[in-house]
């Protein structure tokens, strides 16, 4: 659970701060990333903030997860050519900032950018 408050994405959500909105339906949100490290790099999140990481959403609602894989195939079909990189940070020293779970789906030509 979050003890600290709305995320971010949740203060995207509620449109108490502007975000770039590629896609929302009643369970998720999908937004171009502020930080850009593809030609396409965009957040697939969850509206619930029930979930800080993919573990707890795989167990608490796999559905849901299932859902978030399905929107990153069809935006990147969409917003580029259907290959992408799927990225989950979990944890703090993997390099998460905002723990209310969310894919990065980062697309265009990814054969030089590292894994991190
Ligand atoms: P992570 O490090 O995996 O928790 O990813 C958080 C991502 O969220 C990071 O790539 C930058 C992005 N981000 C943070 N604040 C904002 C924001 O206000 N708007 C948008 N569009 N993205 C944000």
């Amino acid at each position: 659970m979050n003890t600290t408050g709305p995320s971010i994405f949740t203060k995207i959500i509620d449109r108490e701060i502007p975000a770039d909105i590629v896609f929302e339906n009643e369970r998720l949100i999908a937004i171009r990333d502020i930080n850009p490290q593809a030609p396409l790099h965009l957040l697939v999140v969850p509206k619930t903030p029930a979930f800080a990481n993919v573990t707890e959403l795989a167990i608490g609602d796999p559905g849901l997860l299932a859902e978030v894989v399905a929107t990153a195939h069809n935006l990147a079909t969409l917003h580029a050519s259907g290959e992408y990189r799927l990225v989950f940070n979990s944890g703090e020293s993997a390099g998460q900032t905002v723990f209310h779970v969310h894919a990065h789906v980062l697309a265009g030509n990814l054969q030089d950018h590292t894994l991190a």
